[in-house]
């Protein structure tokens, strides 16, 4: 008889019943996905028994690494204590309560919080609260958002039109209406000429022209992400976000700050707002808050911004799992980890500084145009000139290519067209840094010499 558990019969049986997200699964299933079955601190293992170095922390998610007892044991709790019971009806529950209470202490000025299941859920909340919010205000004309070209907001209707991906677009008949898209702050890819501090300058004030041609009374809020993930880690200069912030405060435009990848600790600071020193209106958090282990999300709503919903009546809005009890336990114990551990703290002082330090290293390989670090955030422009800042004709290929040498080598890496990404666990030890940073130099050096084999160097 066939074993149900090797590798192969895994295989085989994931291609005849999954459909996997962003995938061709064609293409997927020739090749054989990975079955991941087991992780421990920074470290997964496969079904083929390869011990692998997770540098992209499951989905940018995993900030306190794998196989932490203290959140398996109050999930455990917690189920057996009361596995569900909802927020609509006059009820709440304990987790409920310990999770957005420590939600306000992380983030002063945001005192409540909305939860959903998702980033995407988050946005889409986002999207009703405001319209909500200006309608309260008495502006119900105030209903457009700025959004980015490129940027990701999620999956739902909502999220993939705040989101600014063409491709994602012509799938589904979006955007919505009421969204407008306006140009990334990428420097090295589209600041042509520009110094980093003028681009920034002038992509900030893409968000001005486009509340002015529209007109601020039409215009409910601005959207965006502290680091633009979408693209590849787009650090923007620092000119920019303290432009943003002028433009729309001036017009009386909100801002959103997607903290989904930011949120809780990735930069070195509680959110990414809070690194870059603006104040945002509204931020959606999911991913960090659970550390992953499971589904959360939401937004977190300035007390001005509250003070109006608060005095509004109900607003229409919520999922059956809004403020699921198991989910809050897992959250209050991930925190409490990050809490008492000081991962923050280490990110911005010890462990970051530390990868940082050798991550930038690697813009003096030949493929690699630049290297950028934002607390454990890190980022590998590949380009075939340094100087001219071009990427490769088939930059899509190259990345792929990279991240595959990388993961033959034992490290999962990201890559966004030919931008290479890395986002590993809080957790992560020096002597590991020092791994993934000499794997990544490995497979870089494997993808020039495959680049030079096929004649595209
Ligand atoms: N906002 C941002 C900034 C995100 O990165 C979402 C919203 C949506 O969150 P949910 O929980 O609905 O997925 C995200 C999600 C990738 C990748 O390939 C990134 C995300 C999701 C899936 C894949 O980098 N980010």
């Amino acid at each position: 008889m066939n074993d149900p558990t090797t590798l192969a019969s895994l295989q085989a049986r994931d291609a005849k019943h999954h459909f996997h997200p962003n995938t061709d699964m064609a293409a997927l299933n020739a090749e054989g996905t990975r079955v991941i079955v087991r992780g421990e601190g920074v470290w997964l293992t496969d079904a083929a028994g390869r011990k692998i170095l997770d540098g992209f922390s499951g989905l940018w998610n995993v900030a306190v690494g794998y196989g932490r007892r203290e959140i398996a044991d109050a999930v455990y709790k917690q189920m057996l204590e009361l596995p569900f019971y909802n927020t609509f009806f006059k009820s709440t529950t304990i987790p409920v309560i310990e999770l957005a209470e420590m939600l306000g202490q992380l983030a002063p000025g945001f005192a409540k919080c909305f939860f959903t299941n998702s980033g995407s859920e988050g946005n889409d909340t986002i999207i009703r609260m405001v319209r909500h919010y200006w309608k309260l205000r008495g502006q119900p004309k105030k209903s457009t958002f700025i959004a980015r070209h490129n940027a990701y907001h999620g999956s739902t209707v909502g999220g993939a039109s705040l989101g600014g991906m063409d491709y994602m677009h012509k799938q589904g008949d979006l955007p919505i209406p009421g969204v407008v898209h306006v140009q990334q702050p990428w420097w090295w890819g589209e600041g042509g000429d520009l110094s980093p501090a003028e681009f920034g300058l002038h992509a900030a004030r893409e968000v001005g022209r486009a509340i002015d041609r529209i007109g601020a009374e039409n215009v409910g809020a601005f959207i965006g992400e502290p680091i633009q993930r979408a693209g590849g880690v787009i650090m923007q200069p620092d000119t920019y976000w303290p432009e943003v912030e002028r433009i729309c405060r001036e017009r009386d435009v909100l801002i959103v700050s997607d903290e989904v990848i930011c949120g809780f600790g990735r930069t070195g600071a509680w959110f990414g707002s809070q690194y870059y020193g603006f104040r945002p209106d509204l931020m959606t958090f999911a991913k960090n808050v659970t550390s992953g282990y499971l589904p959360l999300g939401g937004v977190m709503v300035s007390d001005a911004i509250s003070d109006v919903l608060t005095a509004g009546g109900a607003f229409w809005h919520g999922f059956t799992t809004s403020g699921h009890p198991v989910c809050c336990a897992a959250g209050v114990a991930n925190l409490k980890i990050i809490i008492d551990e000081k991962l923050v703290d280490r990110v911005r002082d010890d462990i970051g500084p530390y990868l940082k330090q050798r991550w930038v290293a690697l813009a003096d390989h030949p493929l690699v145009g630049e290297a950028r670090m934002v607390g454990l955030l890190g980022a590998l422009e590949l380009t075939p000139d340094k100087v001219a800042r071009t990427r490769f004709a088939k930059f899509d290929e190259v990345g792929s290519l990279c991240r595959d040498f990388a993961y033959q080598r034992g490290l999962i890496l990201r890559a966004t067209g030919s931008t290479m990404l890395t986002a590993p666990p809080y957790v992560l030890q020096d002597h590991e840094a020092d791994t993934l940073v000499a794997t990544t130099r490995q497979a870089l050096d494997d993808t020039a010499a495959e680049l030079a084999r096929r004649g595209w160097l």
